[in-house]
């Protein structure tokens, strides 16, 4: 039995390295809200949610994440056995509609918690346990520009951190999008895995050809190509295409994880701890695709450390994880909160081994990083 002491909230903004273009937005730095519980024992949980590019990407922004856990969230949390976090986050699914990412926030942070009250990592606690201990990670190239990208990839591949490469596309026109994905392809050769995330950019007269084009440049899958509500559309594409579709912004946790599966809509899912409304319901997600043949990939909202590493834990129970992950968050940012960077080497990130999530905050970066600041004179070594 355990009680909650405290639970707060706050937003951190962090600057990206270079600007990050997606067919909705551009993104120049990262918000994340953080979920900081504290249980009747003195133990701190923390947890993370975070969208992309303010209200462009989904309906929950940061600001609105934050007021969703503060003024609904919280209170249920105060009345409950908090570790108890699967029956906690029933009763916050049955009196709280959506709001995904700001569930997932709250559950990361309970499932830190139990963690370190059991002394085991959140792996352990989700599904049949942890079956690997590193990952495979994707990076994303979104400079918008050609020939910065290929620069990009080869110094990614050259210092052994990423040799699969996600292309952003939807903005411009499809041809120009294809020749930049060939030329990139065709620099890469063998050497990495080229693919796309078109965002929704396309509707399905522009899929069927770009997917053909994209096919012939040799790009191995395509995500989330056309609107999310056009499930039908997506099932006429996979059946019409060798070229895979690879289901994001379609997939919103177990039921749309369900229906998806029985259209026959996807032949890979991206999931998303944030999308799918926390680790446990993502878990369940990932057992609809086991069950139905349909491959996985460790998806990301372009999370700083908390989060990427809530969904590495979940990411390390799957069985199979055929197309690897895109947890390189914490990568394109500035600077972190979380005292010692993740450990990314030979193409892969490794999965902390420590009691609960297994990262510790840095206060000094958290009090100069959080948008309610208030002290400015807070002394950071190289920040
Ligand atoms: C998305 O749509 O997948 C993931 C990687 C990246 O660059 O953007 C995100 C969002
Ligand atoms: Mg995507």
């Amino acid at each position: 039995m355990a009680r909650i002491a405290s639970i707060e909230t706050f937003i951190v903004d962090l600057p990206t390295i270079r600007p990050h273009v997606l067919a909705m937005a551009t993104m120049h730095c990262q918000s994340m809200v953080l979920v900081r519980i504290t249980d009747d024992a003195g133990l701190e949980g923390i947890g993370e949610g975070t969208t992309i590019g303010g209200l462009s990407y989904g309906e929950e922004s940061p600001e609105g994440i934050k007021l969703a856990i503060d003024t609904y969230i919280a209170p249920l949390l105060e009345t409950v056995d908090i570790a108890r976090v699967g029956a906690a986050m029933a009763l916050v699914g049955k009196c709280v509609v959506g709001n995904h990412i700001a569930k997932c926030a709250v559950e990361s942070a309970l499932l830190d918690l139990a963690g370190k009250r059991l002394g085991v990592p959140v792996s352990e606690l989700i599904g049949g346990g942890r079956r690997r201990d590193s990952m495979p990670v994707a990076w994303t190239l979104a400079s918008g520009d050609t020939a910065k990208d290929i620069d990009e990839a080869e110094a990614m591949l050259a210092a052994r951190r990423h040799n699969i490469f996600k292309l952003k596309i939807g903005k411009r026109s499809v041809e120009a999008d294809v020749a930049h994905v060939g030329a990139i392809k065709a620099a890469m050769g063998s050497r990495a895995s080229v693919r796309v995330d078109v965002n929704q950019g396309w509707d399905e007269i522009q899929a069927d050809r770009g997917m053909a084009m994209l096919q012939d440049v040799g790009c191995d899958l395509v995500e989330q190509p056309i609107a999310k509500h056009a499930v039908d559309a997506m099932a006429r594409l996979s059946a019409r295409h060798a070229i895979p579709i690879m289901a994001d912004e379609a997939l919103h946790g177990p039921i749309e994880g369900l229906n998806l599966a029985t259209r026959a809509a996807a032949r890979i899912y991206a999931i998303k701890i944030a999308q799918s409304g926390g680790l446990f319901a993502g878990h369940t997600v990932g057992m609809i695709a086991e069950a139905a043949g349909i491959g996985l990939y460790g998806g990301t909202m372009l999370e700083g450390t908390v989060g990427t590493v809530a969904s590495a834990h979940l990411f390390a129970t799957f069985a199979a994880l055929q197309w690897g992950t895109e947890l390189f968050g914490p990568l394109l940012l500035t600077d972190d909160i979380v005292a010692g960077p993740l450990a990314y080497a030979d193409f892969e990130l490794q999965v902390p081994t420590g009691p609960g999530l297994g990262v510790v905050l840095d206060e000094d970066k958290i009090a100069h990083f959080r948008r309610d600041r208030t002290t400015t004179h807070v002394s950071l070594q190289g920040a």
